[in-house]
């Protein structure tokens, strides 16, 4: 790769006119999309025009000039049109996508990694959490570097563009608290500082808060405020006093007068300045227009500025750049305050249009309008570093051992299950236990990794010893921080667990190297993270999410940490399949299943087996209990195994003349089983229903009513089957320690009467028979909602238990 000198004069002016072009191109793609293509759906497109044109000098100097192939960047989301316009001009996006931007398959309105087809590094959307994707993308890298692996490509800087309020979100300082500890390297931030929101300009002196902000957490912050132009005139006599009027300008006055133009310019100065001697001279030697493109020179509009002070990084400490820009620069609503959702009328972009030399018919011309030669722009854009070879991996699968070996208890909790199959994978030599990364939010012992770590240890990229072990205190704990620890810790905020976990999991997309993530956290806090799990799902990062303790089995915990919707969550969460299995054995099967499913990829229909898209592969939710329960001792068969994969089998059979059938999910199994086995005197051929993945059955029963509805009348899916012989009059009383809407559709399947019981309400402690009984998911529970579904003849042992 041939590295041109930066920064040449003839650089600088094909960079000027390819700045032109992006802005244009970005400009019509907005304006085609709202006034040409959807004028009649009334899809109108805000919020992007003013948000992108601020970034439009930032991203030419990047794209074109700074960044390398192993660089990895998050765009602000409003960006997208000037994001998407660059790959246009670099051959990477098609002039059919930007025509239907933000239309069906278009060109996505945020930058997406899986919608797009132009090499999006990091999907954007929600505020905030591209940012602090980036901070924990460089913490991969440095974790992948450590271990050995991918020494043979360069190290990439990971890079946010971020939006001024965006810097409001607070998952961005729970990020740079982490970073600090972890010792962050090659992370910039460019911070977009228009000094405006969706709403509002923001305060005043916002950037001194940040400057003093980023410093004390170890980054360099570099303030890039006036442009060369400026610059220049301070230098001018009167430029002094030039200076400390617009360092003292409010942002309402400064942006007002940017929206105003050069007459309004020159009048404000005038008024404030104007001295009959050089302040004057130098305010009257320029035009309006001069006067106005002067006053507006800032410098995160100014390519010399910007390629000169990204290009002078010689180091890998982290950096935040706040850059001064414009919203809406050179855009008819620049500086507006109502801007955010501006966007230009026919008429302005008829101006607009005559400004850029532009023909009709040739809006999608990739030099059109422009003063230099196609072929030198077209060997310009070429050579452009960033497009080398070498920015996109396919990393290859890791594999993964056919099943998992544990000991069983006699009474085990998941929790522990998890524990031990951790410990085992840890003792032996493999890939798979090599590749396995583990974090925690300050839970690591409390949800059973305490012996994994001890085996692998912790991750820092400095050895750290335990004093603790060195002074021959005891304790159950082994913990030396070393490169070759196999467990990052985290400090208490799920939200950085989330993006870390999103950040481990595309790694083989960044990093070229695989990582197997498997991050914990207790249940009721995954909705504390809820955004970032969603937000990691939505760019297809890989990994497995252990939840634990979850539900009101927590019982003495406390009230507080009770989780009632996650089960929900774990069947609405796109990307995510959720499990909640009762039995060690059925968590091991899991789990085998998980390490294999968080690797696949293709790009498939659903499996015809189970109606899943299995072959498409995802991330694993397990949600597990603490609760020791008496476990089957029983062989593992490949039957077996497949359908707890696929979500249920019957743990009893229902017979021919069934009556009742028990649908239990989770820690409430006990309670199930005892029910079953009261009612048996009562109740004909009672039915027990394990399910393991209330989400997998429902998807694909979900997914086989569709390929019905396509004609495939064959099509059933694993619910289905499991339910086709069970009598129409047959009752199911479903339970689950979470909201009963759970399993609740479980009658909708053949039309069966259902009675579901779960968890509405949490907050009271005792113990788990005091919980389950004040809940209503105690063994009366189930037998009473039986003796409702199917009243005829008394149940007799529901008396014993009242
Ligand atoms: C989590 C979240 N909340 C709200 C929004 C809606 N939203 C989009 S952009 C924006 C304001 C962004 O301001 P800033 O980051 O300064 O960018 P600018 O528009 O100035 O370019 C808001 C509130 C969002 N995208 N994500
Ligand atoms: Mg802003």
């Amino acid at each position: 790769m041939t590295r041109r000198t930066p920064s040449s004069s003839d650089e600088l002016r094909i960079l000027g006119e390819l700045e032109k072009k992006v802005l244009w191109l970005a400009s019509w793609t907005i304006h085609n999309a709202n006034h040409l293509r959807h004028n009649t759906d009334g899809l109108k497109v805000g919020g992007h025009q003013a948000s992108s044109a601020s970034l439009t000098s930032i991203m030419t100097a990047l794209y074109f000039s700074t960044l390398r192939p192993q660089d990895r960047v998050a765009v602000k989301p409003h960006a997208s049109p000037i994001y998407h316009a660059i790959q246009y001009l670099l051959g990477q996006q098609s002039r059919e996508k930007l025509e239907d931007f933000r239309g069906y398959k278009g060109a996505q309105s945020y930058p997406s990694r899986t919608k797009d087809t132009d090499d999006v590094d990091f999907s954007t959307g929600s505020v905030g959490l591209g940012v602090a994707q980036t901070l924990f993308s460089s913490l991969v890298q440095d974790y992948v570097r450590a271990h050995g692996w991918g020494m043979e490509r360069p190290e990439g800087r990971m890079i946010a563009l971020v939006g001024d309020a965006e810097l409001d979100e607070g998952n961005i300082f729970e990020s740079i608290l982490e970073g600090w500890k972890h010792g962050l390297r090659n992370c910039w931030w460019i911070v977009d500082y228009n000094r405006q929101s969706l709403d509002a300009v923001i305060r005043e002196g916002l950037w001194a808060r940040y400057e003093k902000l980023f410093a004390a957490f170890g980054w360099d912050v570099v303030i890039l405020k006036y442009g060369s132009l400026l610059e220049g005139s301070f230098r001018e006599p009167g430029g002094d006093a030039l200076r400390h009027w617009i360092d003292s300008c409010p942002n309402q006055l400064y942006s007002a007068l940017v929206f105003q133009g050069g007459g309004a310019w020159r009048k404000r100065l005038l008024d404030e300045i104007g001295d009959g001697g050089a302040v004057t001279r130098l305010i009257e030697a320029r035009t309006d227009a001069e006067l106005h493109r002067l006053m507006t020179n800032l410098a995160g509009h100014d390519l010399p500025t910007l390629i000169d002070a990204f290009g002078k990084v010689d180091h890998d400490r982290p950096i935040c750049f706040i850059a001064y820009t414009i919203k809406g620069f050179a855009l008819p609503f620049a500086g507006h305050k109502d801007n955010h959702a501006g966007l230009m009328t026919p008429a302005q972009m008829e101006i607009f249009r005559a400004a850029m030399n532009i023909r009709p018919a040739h809006e999608w011309d990739a030099f059109e309008g422009l003063t230099i030669a196609p072929a030198k722009l077209q060997a310009f854009l070429d050579d452009v570093p960033f497009t080398a070879a070498g920015r996109r991996h396919r990393a290859k699968r890791i594999a993964v051992p056919a099943e998992l070996t544990v000991t069983i208890q006699p009474e085990m909790s998941t929790q522990a299950g998890f524990g031990a199959l951790l410990n085992e994978i840890g003792r032996e030599t493999s890939e798979i236990a090599d590749r396995i990364v583990t974090t925690s939010p300050d839970v690591t012992v409390s949800t059973n990794l305490g012996a994994w770590v001890n085996r692998r240890g912790l991750f820092a990229r400095e050895k750290l010893a335990d004093i603790f072990k060195s002074e021959r205190i005891p304790s159950t704990f082994n913990w030396e921080f070393s490169p070759r620890g196999q467990h990052i810790e985290l400090g208490i905020a799920e939200m950085n667990l989330f993006i870390l976990l999103s950040a481990l999991g595309l790694s083989h997309a960044i990093n070229g190297e695989r990582l197997i993530p498997i991050g914990t956290l207790y249940d009721p806090f995954i909705q504390r993270g809820l955004d970032a799990l969603n937000y990691a799902c939505y760019q297809d990062a890989r990994f497995i999410l252990v939840a634990t303790p979850s539900g009101v089995t927590l019982a003495p915990e406390g009230g507080a940490h009770q989780s009632i919707a996650t089960p929900l969550i774990g069947i609405a969460q796109d990307g995510l399949a959720a499990f909640e299995p009762a039995f060690v054995d059925e968590l091991a099967v899991i789990l085998a299943f998980a390490f294999d499913y968080i690797q696949r990829d293709a790009a498939g229909d659903p499996s015809e087996r189970n109606w899943l898209r299995d072959e498409t592969g995802g991330s694993v939710y397990l949600r597990l209990s603490t609760r020791p329960i008496e476990q089957i001792k029983r062989a593992m068969t490949p039957e077996l195994a497949q359908a707890i994969v696929d979500g249920a089998y019957w743990l009893r059979k229902p017979g021919p003349n069934c009556q009742v059938v028990v649908a239990y999910a989770g820690a409430v199994a006990p309670e199930a089983i005892q029910a079953v086995g009261l009612m048996a005197e009562d109740r004909r051929d009672v039915g027990l229903l394990a399910v393991t993945s209330a989400d997998r059955l429902n998807a694909g029963w979900t997914a086989a009513q569709r390929a019905r509805e396509r004609g495939l009348a064959q099509v059933r899916s694993h619910i289905e089957r499991l339910l086709a012989d069970v009598p129409s009059q047959c009752g199911i009383v479903s339970i689950v320690d979470g909201h009963p809407a759970t399993l609740a559709w479980l009658g909708a399947v053949h039309g069966h009467r259902v009675r579901p019981l779960g968890v509405e309400h949490f907050g009271q402690t005792g113990s788990i028979g005091d919980i389950y009984r004040h809940y209503g998911i105690d063994t009366r529970a189930i037998v009473a909602a039986a003796q409702g579904l199917a009243p005829e003849r008394p149940i007799r042992h529901l008396r014993m238990l009242s």
